[in-house]
């Protein structure tokens, strides 16, 4: 378990966007949450089908098991290392605000490349939303803080350091997120081959400007600025189960309640939890 966190590591985090706790999870926690997470996995597939990407609002499905998950939310190395890296006002968000991630069960795909709300919504619901304007609610250190914590190996998760601070798009960025739609990510009409598909989603994610792959291993947590460019790209021989929540504070849930109902109408249920 580590998290000594200096102020280089929080300048880090500014500048780039990211800052990768490794191995903050004790062993025992690991065990306890892949427990709740295959219970959980199952449940996933009952109600969304095998593809299905996650489980969310646990809170909701006490049957899986939440004891490991208000261990986390308390794991005093993640508090101190949250309160250290971001402020004393950052929590982690509780069970009803977290989800897991999983590997889908019959086809690799990938979401498109993008940045959270600002991909999701409509002019006009993203007009309410960013009422103040995009650019300094997206750049608000207390908002769009999100976590994915890794139970096994996890190479999903890409991300374009430092288009946190830079909240336009470059031309290269906009062309290389233009570059699939939907249909193609998916393999929807299965155009390609299940090799085919997962070469053309690598390059689909590496072909973004400036974009890593977040390499977590077992116990690593990645907290990442949500407002700037990522995606996830998933295969189904790859075991995953990655918590996924945000650190959050008063201002963050309160943009969550004025939001409320742009967000039932209009973001997917992969945004923001
Ligand atoms: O799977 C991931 O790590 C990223 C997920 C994501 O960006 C999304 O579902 O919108």
């Amino acid at each position: 378990m580590r998290a000594s966190i200096s102020a280089a590591d929080s300048a880090f985090y500014r500048e780039q966007g990211y800052f990768i706790f490794r191995q903050i999870l004790p062993a025992s926690l690991i065990t306890d949450l892949r427990r709740t997470a295959t219970k959980a996995l199952e449940l996933a597939r009952k109600l969304n089908g095998p593809q299905a990407q996650r489980l969310q609002g646990l809170d909701q499905h006490a049957e899986i098991g939440l004891a490991p998950l208000e261990a986390f939310m308390k794991l005093p190395a993640l508090v101190e290392g949250v309160h250290a890296l971001l402020s004393p006002r950052h929590r982690i968000a509780a069970p009803g605000n977290m989800s897991f991630l999983f590997e889908p069960a019959e086809q690799c795909w990938a979401t498109e490349w993008h940045r959270d709300w600002r991909d999701h919504l409509s002019p006009a619901h993203f007009a309410e939303a960013f009422d103040g304007g995009w650019e300094p609610i997206a750049s608000d250190p207390n908002l769009f803080n999100q976590i994915n914590c890794a139970l096994y190996d996890d190479p999903c998760t890409w991300f374009v350091p430092g288009t946190n601070r830079r909240l336009d798009d470059t031309p290269g960025e906009a062309a290389a997120a233009k570059r699939a739609g939907r249909a193609d990510v998916e393999n929807k009409d299965h155009r390609r081959t299940e090799a085919e598909q997962e070469i053309f989603l690598n390059n689909y994610c590496g072909e973004m400007p400036g974009a890593i792959s977040l390499r977590l291993q077992a116990g690593d947590l990645a907290l990442y600025r949500s407002v700037a460019w990522h995606t996830g790209s998933y295969v189904p021989y790859r075991r995953r189960a990655t918590l996924h929540c945000s650190a959050s504070t008063p201002e963050y849930e309160k943009f969550w309640k004025r939001t409320a109902g742009i967000v039932e109408r209009k973001l997917p249920a992969s945004v923001g939890s």
